[in-house]
Protein backbone atom coordinates (compact mmCIF):
# COMPACT_ATOMS: atom_id res chain seq x y z
CA UNK A 1 0.00 0.00 0.00
CA UNK A 2 1.22 3.39 -0.91
CA UNK A 3 -0.01 7.05 -0.52
CA UNK A 4 -0.48 9.10 -3.56
CA UNK A 5 -0.70 12.70 -3.49
CA UNK A 6 -1.94 14.31 -6.43
CA UNK A 7 -1.88 17.82 -6.44
CA UNK A 8 -1.94 21.48 -8.99
CA UNK A 9 1.85 21.77 -7.35
CA UNK A 10 4.60 19.16 -6.36
CA UNK A 11 5.61 20.55 -3.09
CA UNK A 12 9.23 21.29 -4.82
CA UNK A 13 9.31 24.09 -7.64
CA UNK A 14 12.33 23.26 -10.60
CA UNK A 15 14.28 26.34 -11.40
CA UNK A 16 16.38 26.37 -14.54
CA UNK A 17 19.83 27.92 -13.09
CA UNK A 18 22.43 28.09 -15.99
CA UNK A 19 22.27 25.24 -17.84
CA UNK A 20 20.88 22.94 -15.35
CA UNK A 21 17.62 22.50 -12.95
CA UNK A 22 17.82 22.81 -9.13
CA UNK A 23 14.84 21.60 -6.91
CA UNK A 24 13.40 24.07 -4.59
CA UNK A 25 10.73 23.98 -1.73
CA UNK A 26 7.43 25.66 -2.75
CA UNK A 27 5.76 28.14 -0.95
CA UNK A 28 2.14 28.09 -0.09
CA UNK A 29 -0.20 26.65 3.02
CA UNK A 30 -0.43 23.30 0.76
CA UNK A 31 3.00 22.19 0.96
CA UNK A 32 3.75 23.46 4.56
CA UNK A 33 0.57 21.04 5.64
CA UNK A 34 1.25 18.23 3.48
CA UNK A 35 5.01 17.99 3.77
CA UNK A 36 3.96 17.73 7.34
CA UNK A 37 2.52 14.64 7.40
CA UNK A 38 3.96 11.91 8.77
CA UNK A 39 3.51 8.19 7.62
CA UNK A 40 5.30 5.08 7.43
CA UNK A 41 3.80 4.44 3.97
CA UNK A 42 5.48 5.07 0.81
CA UNK A 43 4.86 8.44 -0.01
CA UNK A 44 4.24 9.46 -3.87
CA UNK A 45 3.35 12.66 -5.52
CA UNK A 46 2.24 13.85 -8.54
CA UNK A 47 1.77 17.72 -9.98
CA UNK A 48 3.30 20.41 -11.96
CA UNK A 49 6.99 20.70 -11.31
CA UNK A 50 6.27 24.56 -11.72
CA UNK A 51 8.25 25.38 -14.88
CA UNK A 52 7.44 25.30 -18.95
CA UNK A 53 9.93 23.23 -20.37
CA UNK A 54 9.20 22.04 -24.21
CA UNK A 55 12.20 19.80 -24.97
CA UNK A 56 11.72 16.28 -24.15
CA UNK A 57 15.69 15.75 -23.33
CA UNK A 58 14.84 18.60 -20.62
CA UNK A 59 11.38 17.00 -19.70
CA UNK A 60 13.25 13.39 -19.36
CA UNK A 61 16.29 15.07 -17.27
CA UNK A 62 13.83 16.90 -14.78
CA UNK A 63 11.59 13.58 -14.46
CA UNK A 64 14.60 11.70 -13.35
CA UNK A 65 15.70 14.08 -10.85
CA UNK A 66 12.20 14.24 -9.40
CA UNK A 67 11.88 10.36 -9.34
CA UNK A 68 14.75 10.21 -7.01
CA UNK A 69 12.32 11.86 -4.72
CA UNK A 70 9.33 10.10 -5.51
CA UNK A 71 8.25 12.88 -7.74
CA UNK A 72 6.26 12.35 -11.24
CA UNK A 73 5.75 15.60 -12.60
CA UNK A 74 2.58 16.55 -14.92
CA UNK A 75 4.31 18.94 -17.69
CA UNK A 76 1.79 21.66 -18.41
CA UNK A 77 1.26 23.75 -21.59
CA UNK A 78 1.55 27.87 -21.88
CA UNK A 79 -1.64 27.64 -22.97
CA UNK A 80 -2.75 24.79 -20.46
CA UNK A 81 -1.21 27.43 -17.93
CA UNK A 82 -3.36 30.42 -18.95
CA UNK A 83 -6.56 28.40 -19.29
CA UNK A 84 -6.73 25.97 -16.53
CA UNK A 85 -4.87 27.40 -13.67
CA UNK A 86 -4.76 30.98 -14.39
CA UNK A 87 -8.24 30.52 -15.81
CA UNK A 88 -10.64 28.17 -14.70
CA UNK A 89 -8.65 27.41 -11.58
CA UNK A 90 -7.88 31.06 -10.32
CA UNK A 91 -10.40 33.27 -12.49
CA UNK A 92 -13.57 31.07 -11.89
CA UNK A 93 -13.43 28.61 -9.18
CA UNK A 94 -10.99 30.77 -7.10
CA UNK A 95 -13.12 33.85 -6.19
CA UNK A 96 -16.43 32.12 -6.27
CA UNK A 97 -15.45 30.02 -3.46
CA UNK A 98 -13.73 33.28 -1.62
CA UNK A 99 -17.10 35.05 -2.69
CA UNK A 100 -15.69 37.57 -4.78
CA UNK A 101 -18.80 37.11 -7.29
CA UNK A 102 -18.19 40.39 -9.61
CA UNK A 103 -14.59 38.98 -10.61
CA UNK A 104 -15.66 35.52 -11.59
CA UNK A 105 -14.44 35.16 -15.02
CA UNK A 106 -16.75 32.64 -17.27
CA UNK A 107 -14.84 31.10 -20.49
CA UNK A 108 -15.67 28.41 -22.76
CA UNK A 109 -11.68 27.85 -22.99
CA UNK A 110 -10.88 27.79 -19.43
CA UNK A 111 -13.61 25.21 -18.89
CA UNK A 112 -12.82 23.25 -22.04
CA UNK A 113 -8.88 23.17 -20.75
CA UNK A 114 -9.77 22.49 -16.58
CA UNK A 115 -11.34 19.13 -17.94
CA UNK A 116 -8.38 18.37 -20.46
CA UNK A 117 -6.07 19.24 -17.75
CA UNK A 118 -8.03 17.03 -15.22
CA UNK A 119 -7.98 13.88 -17.78
CA UNK A 120 -3.81 14.70 -17.96
CA UNK A 121 -3.46 14.04 -14.28
CA UNK A 122 -5.53 11.02 -14.72
CA UNK A 123 -3.31 9.40 -17.56
CA UNK A 124 -0.60 10.69 -15.80
CA UNK A 125 -1.03 9.13 -12.21
CA UNK A 126 -3.03 5.76 -13.32
CA UNK A 127 0.47 4.00 -14.33
CA UNK A 128 1.46 4.36 -10.84
CA UNK A 129 -1.78 3.63 -8.96
CA UNK A 130 -2.60 -0.26 -7.17
CA UNK A 131 -5.60 -1.53 -6.26
CA UNK A 132 -4.57 -1.30 -2.34
CA UNK A 133 -3.42 2.43 -2.61
CA UNK A 134 -4.99 5.60 -1.06
CA UNK A 135 -5.22 8.15 -3.66
CA UNK A 136 -5.49 11.77 -1.59
CA UNK A 137 -6.31 14.31 -4.84
CA UNK A 138 -5.56 17.87 -3.16
CA UNK A 139 -7.91 21.28 -4.06
CA UNK A 140 -9.81 22.70 -6.42
CA UNK A 141 -7.96 22.45 -9.55
CA UNK A 142 -8.61 18.84 -9.62
CA UNK A 143 -12.18 18.50 -8.82
CA UNK A 144 -12.99 16.38 -11.56
CA UNK A 145 -10.12 13.76 -11.00
CA UNK A 146 -11.97 11.80 -8.37
CA UNK A 147 -14.58 10.58 -10.77
CA UNK A 148 -11.95 10.07 -13.53
CA UNK A 149 -9.55 7.78 -11.32
CA UNK A 150 -12.82 6.38 -10.24
CA UNK A 151 -14.10 4.91 -13.43
CA UNK A 152 -10.24 3.30 -14.39
CA UNK A 153 -9.27 1.98 -11.27
CA UNK A 154 -12.95 1.16 -8.95
CA UNK A 155 -11.64 -0.37 -6.15
CA UNK A 156 -8.91 2.31 -5.36
CA UNK A 157 -9.59 4.20 -2.15
CA UNK A 158 -9.83 7.94 -3.01
CA UNK A 159 -9.80 10.80 -0.70
CA UNK A 160 -10.49 14.68 -1.84
CA UNK A 161 -9.57 17.96 0.06
CA UNK A 162 -10.58 21.16 -0.59
CA UNK A 163 -8.16 23.77 1.04
CA UNK A 164 -10.22 26.76 0.29
CA UNK A 165 -14.11 27.44 1.39
CA UNK A 166 -16.95 25.92 -0.14
CA UNK A 167 -19.63 28.76 -0.85
CA UNK A 168 -22.81 28.91 0.30
CA UNK A 169 -25.38 27.25 -2.33
CA UNK A 170 -27.00 30.61 -3.45
CA UNK A 171 -23.51 31.46 -4.83
CA UNK A 172 -21.96 27.98 -6.10
CA UNK A 173 -25.07 27.79 -8.05
CA UNK A 174 -24.55 30.67 -10.27
CA UNK A 175 -21.41 28.34 -11.97
CA UNK A 176 -22.56 27.00 -14.94
CA UNK A 177 -20.74 23.36 -14.90
CA UNK A 178 -21.76 23.25 -11.23
CA UNK A 179 -23.07 19.68 -11.93
CA UNK A 180 -20.23 18.26 -13.85
CA UNK A 181 -18.02 19.43 -10.67
CA UNK A 182 -19.81 18.24 -8.03
CA UNK A 183 -20.11 14.51 -9.40
CA UNK A 184 -16.49 15.00 -10.16
CA UNK A 185 -15.83 15.38 -6.28
CA UNK A 186 -18.31 12.04 -5.82
CA UNK A 187 -15.98 10.09 -7.30
CA UNK A 188 -14.02 10.10 -4.08
CA UNK A 189 -15.16 8.04 -0.83
CA UNK A 190 -13.75 10.77 1.36
CA UNK A 191 -14.17 14.48 0.85
CA UNK A 192 -12.90 16.63 3.14
CA UNK A 193 -12.92 20.28 4.31
CA UNK A 194 -11.70 22.57 6.88
CA UNK A 195 -14.73 23.64 8.84
CA UNK A 196 -18.31 22.10 9.58
CA UNK A 197 -19.93 25.55 7.69
CA UNK A 198 -17.99 24.61 4.07
CA UNK A 199 -19.17 20.51 4.99
CA UNK A 200 -22.67 22.02 5.06
CA UNK A 201 -22.40 24.24 1.98
CA UNK A 202 -21.33 21.01 -0.25
CA UNK A 203 -24.04 18.81 1.07
CA UNK A 204 -26.48 21.53 0.73
CA UNK A 205 -24.88 22.05 -2.82
CA UNK A 206 -25.62 17.93 -3.40
CA UNK A 207 -28.68 18.07 -2.42
CA UNK A 208 -29.82 21.13 -4.73
CA UNK A 209 -27.91 20.55 -7.55
CA UNK A 210 -28.05 16.66 -8.07
CA UNK A 211 -31.19 16.21 -5.84
CA UNK A 212 -29.26 13.36 -3.64
CA UNK A 213 -29.58 13.33 -0.01
CA UNK A 214 -26.88 13.39 2.72
CA UNK A 215 -27.71 11.43 5.87
CA UNK A 216 -25.71 13.20 8.45
CA UNK A 217 -22.09 12.53 6.60
CA UNK A 218 -22.99 10.00 4.68
CA UNK A 219 -23.92 10.45 0.77
CA UNK A 220 -25.40 6.87 -0.63
CA UNK A 221 -24.65 6.26 -4.46
CA UNK A 222 -26.00 3.47 -6.85
CA UNK A 223 -23.18 1.33 -5.49
CA UNK A 224 -21.07 3.15 -2.91
CA UNK A 225 -21.14 5.78 0.11
CA UNK A 226 -19.34 8.64 -0.25
CA UNK A 227 -18.11 10.36 3.22
CA UNK A 228 -17.95 14.24 3.85
CA UNK A 229 -16.42 15.59 6.99
CA UNK A 230 -14.58 18.23 8.24
CA UNK A 231 -11.07 18.51 9.32
CA UNK A 232 -9.19 21.31 10.32
CA UNK A 233 -6.20 21.76 9.10
CA UNK A 234 -3.10 21.75 11.00
CA UNK A 235 0.54 22.90 11.53
CA UNK A 236 3.81 20.78 12.96
CA UNK A 237 3.37 22.38 16.03
CA UNK A 238 6.87 21.34 17.27
CA UNK A 239 8.94 22.21 13.83
CA UNK A 240 7.71 25.69 14.95
CA UNK A 241 7.56 25.67 18.61
CA UNK A 242 11.33 24.39 18.57
CA UNK A 243 12.47 26.71 15.57
CA UNK A 244 13.25 30.19 17.55
CA UNK A 245 15.76 27.99 19.73
CA UNK A 246 17.75 27.01 16.77
CA UNK A 247 21.25 28.76 16.88
CA UNK A 248 20.77 29.93 13.04
CA UNK A 249 17.35 31.11 14.24
CA UNK A 250 18.43 33.53 17.23
CA UNK A 251 20.87 34.71 15.28
CA UNK A 252 18.43 36.18 13.02
CA UNK A 253 16.24 36.83 15.60
CA UNK A 254 19.04 39.31 17.70
CA UNK A 255 20.02 40.41 14.57
CA UNK A 256 16.43 42.00 13.86
CA UNK A 257 16.10 42.81 17.62
CA UNK A 258 19.40 45.33 17.16
CA UNK A 259 18.05 46.33 14.15
CA UNK A 260 14.74 47.94 15.62
CA UNK A 261 15.35 48.48 18.67
CA UNK A 262 12.50 48.69 21.00
CA UNK A 263 9.98 49.35 18.36
CA UNK A 264 6.79 47.32 18.32
CA UNK A 265 6.75 44.94 15.61
CA UNK A 266 2.63 44.47 13.68
CA UNK A 267 3.65 41.69 11.12
CA UNK A 268 1.69 40.41 8.26
CA UNK A 269 2.72 37.45 6.09
CA UNK A 270 -0.02 36.55 2.96
CA UNK A 271 0.30 35.09 -0.55
CA UNK A 272 -0.56 38.37 -3.00
CA UNK A 273 -4.53 37.57 -2.88
CA UNK A 274 -7.38 39.89 -2.79
CA UNK A 275 -8.88 36.92 -0.46
CA UNK A 276 -6.33 38.22 2.33
CA UNK A 277 -7.95 41.88 2.69
CA UNK A 278 -3.72 43.13 2.96
CA UNK A 279 -5.30 46.77 1.47
CA UNK A 280 -7.86 46.71 4.26
CA UNK A 281 -5.57 45.78 6.86
CA UNK A 282 -3.21 48.82 5.55
CA UNK A 283 -6.15 51.36 5.66
CA UNK A 284 -7.07 50.07 9.23
CA UNK A 285 -3.59 50.33 9.99
CA UNK A 286 -3.37 54.16 8.25
CA UNK A 287 -6.52 54.96 10.56
CA UNK A 288 -4.63 54.02 13.75
CA UNK A 289 -1.92 56.48 13.01
CA UNK A 290 -3.85 59.17 11.88
CA UNK A 291 -5.49 58.52 15.08
CA UNK A 292 -2.70 57.68 17.54
CA UNK A 293 0.18 60.07 17.14
CA UNK A 294 1.22 58.98 20.54
CA UNK A 295 2.27 55.81 18.53
CA UNK A 296 4.19 57.36 16.32
CA UNK A 297 7.92 56.30 15.80
CA UNK A 298 7.07 53.26 18.21
CA UNK A 299 5.09 50.96 16.06
CA UNK A 300 5.68 49.49 12.73
CA UNK A 301 4.02 47.30 10.18
CA UNK A 302 6.25 44.49 8.61
CA UNK A 303 4.20 43.30 5.68
CA UNK A 304 5.45 40.29 3.65
CA UNK A 305 3.54 39.64 0.85
CA UNK A 306 4.80 36.39 -1.61
CA UNK A 307 4.71 36.78 -4.84
CA UNK A 308 1.92 34.25 -6.28
CA UNK A 309 -0.48 34.24 -9.73
CA UNK A 310 0.69 37.78 -10.95
CA UNK A 311 -0.14 36.75 -14.07
CA UNK A 312 -3.23 36.79 -13.15
CA UNK A 313 -4.68 40.65 -14.38
CA UNK A 314 -6.40 40.91 -10.85
CA UNK A 315 -3.24 40.04 -8.82
CA UNK A 316 -1.38 42.37 -11.26
CA UNK A 317 -3.93 45.67 -10.44
CA UNK A 318 -3.80 44.55 -6.47
CA UNK A 319 0.10 44.45 -6.46
CA UNK A 320 -0.02 48.23 -7.47
CA UNK A 321 -3.09 48.99 -5.48
CA UNK A 322 -0.64 47.77 -2.15
CA UNK A 323 2.82 49.69 -3.70
CA UNK A 324 0.19 52.92 -3.54
CA UNK A 325 -1.10 52.15 -0.05
CA UNK A 326 1.99 51.85 1.11
CA UNK A 327 3.59 54.66 -0.88
CA UNK A 328 0.91 56.92 0.39
CA UNK A 329 1.38 55.76 4.61
CA UNK A 330 5.06 55.64 4.58
CA UNK A 331 5.32 59.49 2.48
CA UNK A 332 2.99 61.13 4.78
CA UNK A 333 4.45 59.78 8.41
CA UNK A 334 7.95 58.43 7.44
CA UNK A 335 10.60 60.36 9.74
CA UNK A 336 14.31 59.76 8.98
CA UNK A 337 14.74 57.47 12.14
CA UNK A 338 11.13 55.62 11.28
CA UNK A 339 9.52 53.70 8.39
CA UNK A 340 5.85 53.16 9.52
CA UNK A 341 5.64 49.74 7.26
CA UNK A 342 8.38 48.03 6.20
CA UNK A 343 7.08 46.32 2.96
CA UNK A 344 8.86 42.85 1.46
CA UNK A 345 7.54 41.31 -1.79
CA UNK A 346 9.56 38.75 -1.87
CA UNK A 347 9.67 35.10 -0.05
CA UNK A 348 11.82 34.59 2.90
CA UNK A 349 13.44 31.15 3.54
CA UNK A 350 11.74 29.29 6.50
CA UNK A 351 14.13 30.58 9.58
CA UNK A 352 13.88 34.30 8.52
CA UNK A 353 10.28 33.62 8.67
CA UNK A 354 10.42 32.17 11.83
CA UNK A 355 12.77 34.89 13.22
CA UNK A 356 9.89 37.16 12.07
CA UNK A 357 7.31 35.04 14.03
CA UNK A 358 9.28 34.93 17.25
CA UNK A 359 9.94 38.68 17.12
CA UNK A 360 6.94 39.98 15.84
CA UNK A 361 4.42 41.51 19.29
CA UNK A 362 1.44 41.22 17.04
CA UNK A 363 0.53 39.63 14.19
CA UNK A 364 -2.87 41.15 12.00
CA UNK A 365 -4.12 37.73 10.08
CA UNK A 366 -7.31 39.56 8.51
CA UNK A 367 -8.30 37.77 5.00
CA UNK A 368 -11.87 38.70 3.75
CA UNK A 369 -12.17 34.92 3.10
CA UNK A 370 -9.72 32.28 3.57
CA UNK A 371 -10.16 28.37 3.65
CA UNK A 372 -7.92 27.80 7.24
CA UNK A 373 -5.00 30.05 6.81
CA UNK A 374 -1.94 28.11 8.80
CA UNK A 375 0.19 31.62 9.08
CA UNK A 376 -2.08 32.55 12.29
CA UNK A 377 -1.20 29.11 13.25
CA UNK A 378 2.51 29.13 13.34
CA UNK A 379 2.71 32.49 14.64
CA UNK A 380 1.17 31.33 17.78
CA UNK A 381 3.02 28.22 17.55
CA UNK A 382 6.33 29.85 17.37
CA UNK A 383 5.45 32.01 20.21
CA UNK A 384 8.12 30.55 23.29
CA UNK A 385 9.40 33.23 26.11
CA UNK A 386 8.06 36.41 24.34
CA UNK A 387 4.27 36.48 24.39
CA UNK A 388 1.93 37.73 20.90
CA UNK A 389 -1.08 39.01 20.56
CA UNK A 390 -3.12 37.45 17.26
CA UNK A 391 -5.74 39.68 15.70
CA UNK A 392 -7.77 37.63 13.29
CA UNK A 393 -10.33 37.63 11.04
CA UNK A 394 -13.62 35.83 11.40
CA UNK A 395 -13.71 35.38 7.75
CA UNK A 396 -10.55 32.82 8.05
CA UNK A 397 -11.54 28.86 8.59
CA UNK A 398 -8.76 29.23 11.87
CA UNK A 399 -10.89 31.34 13.51
CA UNK A 400 -13.26 28.72 14.66
CA UNK A 401 -10.35 26.86 16.56
CA UNK A 402 -8.86 30.25 17.41
CA UNK A 403 -11.26 31.83 19.64
CA UNK A 404 -8.71 33.86 22.33
CA UNK A 405 -7.24 35.76 19.24
CA UNK A 406 -8.84 39.08 19.28
CA UNK A 407 -11.51 38.39 16.57
CA UNK A 408 -12.69 41.06 13.96
CA UNK A 409 -14.14 41.40 10.76
CA UNK A 410 -11.94 42.51 8.17
CA UNK A 411 -13.91 44.56 6.32
CA UNK A 412 -14.56 47.28 9.12
CA UNK A 413 -11.13 49.34 9.26
CA UNK A 414 -12.26 50.85 12.58
CA UNK A 415 -12.50 47.70 14.34
CA UNK A 416 -8.98 46.63 12.61
CA UNK A 417 -7.71 50.07 14.35
CA UNK A 418 -9.55 49.13 17.49
CA UNK A 419 -8.09 45.62 17.86
CA UNK A 420 -4.47 47.61 17.37
CA UNK A 421 -5.16 49.41 20.03
CA UNK A 422 -6.33 46.66 22.52
CA UNK A 423 -3.29 44.59 21.14
CA UNK A 424 -1.00 47.51 22.10
CA UNK A 425 -2.24 47.70 25.75
CA UNK A 426 -2.64 44.08 26.52
CA UNK A 427 -0.90 43.56 29.16
CA UNK A 428 1.67 40.59 29.12
CA UNK A 429 -0.46 38.20 31.79
CA UNK A 430 -3.53 38.14 29.24
CA UNK A 431 -1.55 37.59 26.43
CA UNK A 432 0.13 34.38 28.16
CA UNK A 433 -3.09 33.53 28.85
CA UNK A 434 -4.89 33.49 25.41
CA UNK A 435 -1.52 32.04 23.75
CA UNK A 436 -1.44 29.22 26.27
CA UNK A 437 -5.09 28.48 25.38
CA UNK A 438 -4.38 28.91 21.46
CA UNK A 439 -0.76 26.88 21.97
CA UNK A 440 -2.96 24.43 23.61
CA UNK A 441 -5.49 23.79 21.39
CA UNK A 442 -2.94 23.97 17.68
CA UNK A 443 -0.45 21.16 19.68
C1 LIG B 1 -4.39 27.66 1.07
C2 LIG B 1 -5.70 28.29 1.58
C3 LIG B 1 -5.39 27.10 3.75
C4 LIG B 1 4.18 32.36 3.38
N1 LIG B 1 5.14 33.25 3.14
C5 LIG B 1 6.31 32.59 3.25
C6 LIG B 1 6.03 31.27 3.55
N2 LIG B 1 4.71 31.16 3.61
C7 LIG B 1 3.99 29.94 3.97
C8 LIG B 1 3.40 30.11 5.34
C9 LIG B 1 2.24 29.16 5.31
C10 LIG B 1 1.85 29.17 3.84
O1 LIG B 1 2.91 29.75 3.11
C11 LIG B 1 0.60 29.99 3.61
O2 LIG B 1 -0.51 29.24 4.01
P1 LIG B 1 -1.94 29.86 4.28
O3 LIG B 1 -2.77 28.80 4.88
O4 LIG B 1 -1.77 31.04 5.15
O5 LIG B 1 -2.50 30.37 2.87
P2 LIG B 1 -2.61 29.81 1.33
O6 LIG B 1 -1.28 29.71 0.70
O7 LIG B 1 -3.59 30.71 0.67
O8 LIG B 1 -3.21 28.33 1.48
C12 LIG B 1 -5.65 28.45 3.08
C13 LIG B 1 -4.21 26.41 3.11
O9 LIG B 1 -4.31 26.33 1.68
C14 LIG B 1 -4.04 24.99 3.64
O10 LIG B 1 -5.18 24.23 3.41
O11 LIG B 1 -5.09 27.32 5.11
O12 LIG B 1 -6.88 28.97 3.56
O13 LIG B 1 -5.94 29.55 0.94
O14 LIG B 1 2.63 27.86 5.66
O15 LIG B 1 4.39 29.79 6.28
N3 LIG B 1 6.97 30.33 3.72
C15 LIG B 1 8.28 30.75 3.60
N4 LIG B 1 8.61 32.02 3.28
C16 LIG B 1 7.67 32.98 3.10
O16 LIG B 1 7.99 34.14 2.82
N5 LIG B 1 9.26 29.86 3.78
Amino acid sequence: MKILIIANRLPVKIEREEDSFVVKRSEGGLATGLGSLETDAEMHWVGWPGIHVDDENEKQEITEKLNELNYHPVFLSDEQIENYYEGYSNSTIWPLCHYFFSFIQYKAEYWETYRQVNALFCEKALPFIEDDDIIWVQDYQLMLLPKKIREKKPKVNIGYFHHIPFPSYELFRVLPEREEVLEGLLGADLIGFHTHDYMRHFISAIYRVLGLNCNLDEISLKDRIVHVDAFPMGINYEQYHQAPSLPDVRKISERLIGELGNQTIILSVDRLDYSKGILHRLNGFANFLEHHPEYHKKVSLAMIVVPSRDAVDRYADLKIQIDQSIGKINGIYSTLGWTPVYYFYQSFPFNELVALYDIADIAMVTPLRDGMNLVAKEYLASKREKPGVLILSEMAGAAIELTDAIVINPNDTQEIEAAILQALTMSKKEQRVRLNNMQKRIS
